[in-house]
């Protein structure tokens, strides 16, 4: 695990009492979940659950940066909770919310524009990979990562849980901090990107060179689904793209990035070092075999996610009521952070 430089001490977290540390998350409901998002998020959240205390949102107000269909963000939002809650997120040990329920989100977006210069947000590598080549693209496309601010400094989270491609985003988060608490007082936590060494980049199974995405899930071959059925999950890694050797073993070399990245999933789901994985693989006869075993360990970890995620969706007030709850505690939290925000500005509070 990895993390961006200590978090700054402010006089916040200095009164604080060592109470367990705040994580901040946040997932688009952008397309099916993928293996990526739950080797790279879901399964840290939920194995660090105990010892934390938890906000993961749903980020609805993001997935709106570029085209969605109304219709296809309703039911992909809900989908992703059930997919969340079974992966095993408990809703006693974690506050999982949907953003557009907790109005304070877009409020502090607001606010903190206005102390991000825009220089800052044009350097963003994820808006550049995402409006390379369109004619046109939403403000909300540049404003992205001050929206992922505000998510994260309003619960004042220490650590931010995430895959590596969120790295500069998180890295803006604290810029935007450190600017506000020196423009203004101190008054947000400088947070940390908490990144796992393994699995925080898994790569397509049908190019290694690129992230595996969500929005790319629908491409054949591309990812695994965490709802994919056995026989799907077989197929798209025994397809997986390698490379014309026959060595098991992990590497930097970027001609065999396909078997590093199989070797990369299997590590992260059996816990164990790259020599026991290496191990593991000694008697396998070629990359055959490497797939092989791989999807079968894939299978037996996302058969049981799958089964409690149908139970999950045959209740969907039940799913609702439990985001409702989600919703109240975040806003108890959010509200006088934003507050806060609001004085510290200067504007007139209502009476
Ligand atoms: P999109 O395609 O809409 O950008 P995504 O699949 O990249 O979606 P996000 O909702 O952007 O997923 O990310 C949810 C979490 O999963 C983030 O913490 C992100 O860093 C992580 N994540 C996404 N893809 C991967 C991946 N291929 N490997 C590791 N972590 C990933
Ligand atoms: N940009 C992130 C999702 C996200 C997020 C956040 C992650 C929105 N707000 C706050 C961590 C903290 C993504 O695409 N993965």
């Amino acid at each position: 695990m990895t993390t961006t430089a200590q978090a700054a001490p402010t006089a916040e977290r200095a009164s604080q009492s060592p109470a367990r540390r705040r994580v901040f998350s946040g997932v688009q409901p952008s397309g099916d979940p993928q293996l990526g998002n739950y080797i790279g998020a879901f399964k840290g959240w939920v194995d660090r659950q105990d010892e934390k205390e938890n906000f993961f949102c749903i980020v609805d107000l993001h997935t709106i940066t570029v085209d969605t269909a109304p219709d296809d963000l309703r039911r992909q939002s809900r989908e992703l909770a059930a997919a969340l809650f079974a992966c095993g997120i408990d809703p006693d040990k974690c506050t999982l919310f949907v953003q557009s329920h907790v109005a304070a989100h877009a409020e502090a977006c607001w606010i903190l524009n206005c102390v991000t210069p825009i220089g800052w947000l044009e350097r963003m590598t994820q808006f550049k990979d995402k409006s390379a080549g369109r004619e046109s693209v939403s403000t909300g496309l540049l404003d992205y990562p001050v929206l992922m601010a505000g998510d994260i400094l309003l619960y004042s989270a220490h650590e931010v849980p995430v895959g590596d491609d969120q790295r500069q985003h998180v890295e803006l988060a604290r810029d935007i901090a450190a600017r506000f608490n020196r423009i203004y007082g101190e008054t947000f936590v400088v947070p940390e990107a908490v990144i796992p060494d393994v699995g925080g980049r898994v790569m397509g199974l049908n190019d290694p060179r690129v992230k595996m995405s969500k929005s790319f899930s629908h491409v054949r071959g591309h990812a695994v689904r965490l709802l994919d059925e056995p026989r799907e999950i077989e197929r798209s890694i025994m397809r997986a793209v390698t490379d014309s050797g026959n060595e098991i073993a992990f590497s930097d070399d970027p001609d065999r990035a396909g078997v590093n990245n199989l070797l990369g999933i299997y590590k992260v789901i059996t816990g164990g070092t790259n020599a026991q994985v290496e191990r593991d693989f000694a008697d396998a006869r070629g990359y055959g075999d490497l797939k092989r075993r791989v999807a079968e360990l894939v299978i037996e970890e996302l058969t049981p996610i799958r089964r409690r995620y149908y139970e999950l969706m045959d209740d969907v007030a039940e799913l609702d009521r439990l985001l409702a709850v989600g919703a109240d505690h975040a806003r108890s939290v959010s509200d006088p952070k934003l507050t806060e925000m609001k004085e510290k500005v200067g504007f007139v509070l209502p009476s």
